[in-house]
């Protein structure tokens, strides 16, 4: 049964997402405090919500912990408990070691748990009845990404009178690795109670249509999937981005620019600093990169005296075993090459294990002259569009992978297929060695497509489509 919140409690727009934007950490000294919780969704969402008067469903990253809805920023947050257990089996086992590696070209084995899929179905449950209990009459229901696919069926059964959005953060595979999945007619069904499903590229929502065809035998014309109930379904592409303004902003400010010539200074001037900046994933392909630099290095193509790779990883699903093993491997990389070709204070990799506050992120994207994001699969790349946006000089230049949502947008990078190392290795020394006016002439390129395509645009393009698929709903306060 859906909650029936007091009528001042609910909300015209609610955002529904595996995590609330802050998370709740206890201090060494039991006292309590929220941090904004890491990953490219809240940076993304962020910004849509701020001045919105809406609702934000979400785990507020503390097993076993019951909380009351409450405000914060004028935002209304409705925590959703789990369990320990519910946090190994729905998130750590079904999203993170089954959907998450499925999901990107299966690059890690994914897992597949009878188990896990029945906590993946008991916490979908839970978050469909903390949204069906906030949202107001015809309010709009926004659900977010990889971990929430049945919410949008859920809701749509307790709640016919929402208007359903979908949108998925990371890629929608090709319909042969997708039909793996023992509960693939679930997920599509799930997806399918949403009124529009967004996707990061149109391949994923053509990949979606094929399934909703090819397994429930639904009817599809052009991006439309009719349904059985008379209700009608769009899938389309709807590529994200990010507060341009508000990064270029920050890079701006004295702080930032101080922080930047000290960082260049502490890693002694290098004529070249190279950057990697990941949650520490193995989409992220961060060995490749970095197993690229040391061999530059070794060969002698670069000398450690003038290039310099800062790689920040940030930790990121510590319990699930891939992560583990990938953490120990990049250690032993990264130790060895600095082993071998550093000098006493001189490694050529400065390796960060952290997490560091967004101004520190735009110091660095300051600092270096060359981002260099490989991910073998990404569904976008925010940290590519970040780089571009800090770059208030117009310099700079971005190696990004062919497989990364981004490059699809940011068609000016040196363009790398990340599994081919040589490859990897020639267009770093391209962009290493390129005159000042071809790097410019590609980051103003890239500069004037983020810009022009940012946050705000992607969310107005979404929930404008949203409120014409239901003509017959009342206009609501999301625009
Ligand atoms: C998923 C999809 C898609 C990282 N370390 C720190 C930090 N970050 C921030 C970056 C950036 C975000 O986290 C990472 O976003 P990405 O897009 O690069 O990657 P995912 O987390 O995998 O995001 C992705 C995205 O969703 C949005 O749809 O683009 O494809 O996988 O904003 O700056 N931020 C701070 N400290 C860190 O140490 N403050």
């Amino acid at each position: 049964m859906a909650r029936k919140a007091p009528q001042p409690e609910r909300a015209d727009f609610v955002v529904v997402a595996n995590r609330l934007p802050v998370d709740r950490v206890v201090l060494p000294d039991g006292t309590v405090d929220w941090r904004t919780s890491p990953g490219g969704l809240v940076t993304a969402l962020e910004p849509v919500m701020h001045g919105q008067d809406g609702a934000w469903v979400g785990w507020h990253g503390a097993p076993d912990e019951t909380l009351e809805p409450f405000t914060d920023d004028g935002l209304k947050l409705v925590p959703v408990p789990l369990s320990t257990q519910e946090v190994e089996e729905y998130y750590e086992g079904f999203s993170n070691a089954t959907l998450w590696p499925l999901y990107h070209d299966g690059v890690a084995f994914p897992e597949f748990h009878r188990e896990w899929w029945d906590a993946y179905l008991t916490v979908n449950r839970r978050f469909a009845e903390a949204a069906a209990g906030i949202a107001d009459d015809g309010a709009t229901v926004w659900v977010q990404d990889y971990q929430l696919q049945l919410v949008p069926q859920m809701l749509r059964e307790r709640r016919p009178d929402l208007r359903i959005g979908f949108f998925l953060h990371i890629p929608f595979p090709p319909t042969e690795l997708f039909l793996q999945l023992p509960w693939r007619r679930e997920i599509v069904a799930g997806l399918l109670g949403a009124d529009l499903i967004g996707f990061q590229l149109p391949g994923g929502a053509q990949n979606f249509l094929r399934l909703a065809r090819g397994q429930l035998r639904m009817d599809t014309k052009g991006d439309t999937v009719r349904l059985p109930d008379g209700r009608t379904a769009r899938a389309r592409a709807y590529p994200i981005s990010i507060d341009a303004r508000a990064f270029e902003e920050m890079a701006g400010t004295p702080e930032v620019v101080q922080r930047a010539e000290q960082i260049h200074a502490d890693l002694g001037h290098p004529k070249t600093v190279f950057l990697g900046v990941d949650r520490l994933d193995y989409t992220k392909g961060i060995k490749q990169r970095i197993r690229a630099f040391g061999e530059l290095i070794a060969e002698g193509a670069l000398d450690p005296e003038d290039a310099a790779f800062v790689q920040v990883a940030t930790p990121s699903r510590e319990r699930v075993e891939e992560y583990k093993l990938l953490r120990d491997e990049i250690d032993r990389l990264v130790g060895q090459i600095n082993g071998d070709t550093g000098r006493i204070g001189r490694p050529p990799i400065t390796y960060l294990h952290s997490s560091f506050p967004r101004e520190e992120m735009a110091a660095l994207y300051t600092t270096a002259d060359i981002m260099v994001v490989t991910p073998l699969r990404d569904g976008m790349n925010l940290v590519a569009k970040e780089f571009v946006a800090c770059r208030r000089d117009g310099d700079g230049a971005l190696v990004l992978s062919e497989f990364a949502g981004a490059a699809k947008e940011l068609k000016q990078a040196y363009l790398v297929n990340p599994y081919d190392i040589n490859g990897l290795k020639a267009s770093m020394m391209e962009a290493a060695s390129a005159p000042e006016a071809e790097r410019k002439r590609r980051m103003r390129a890239m500069r004037k497509q983020v810009f022009e395509n940012d946050i705000d645009r992607w969310a107005d393009r979404f929930l404008t489509d949203l409120k014409q698929a239901d003509p017959t709903a009342e206009a609501d306060q999301t625009g």
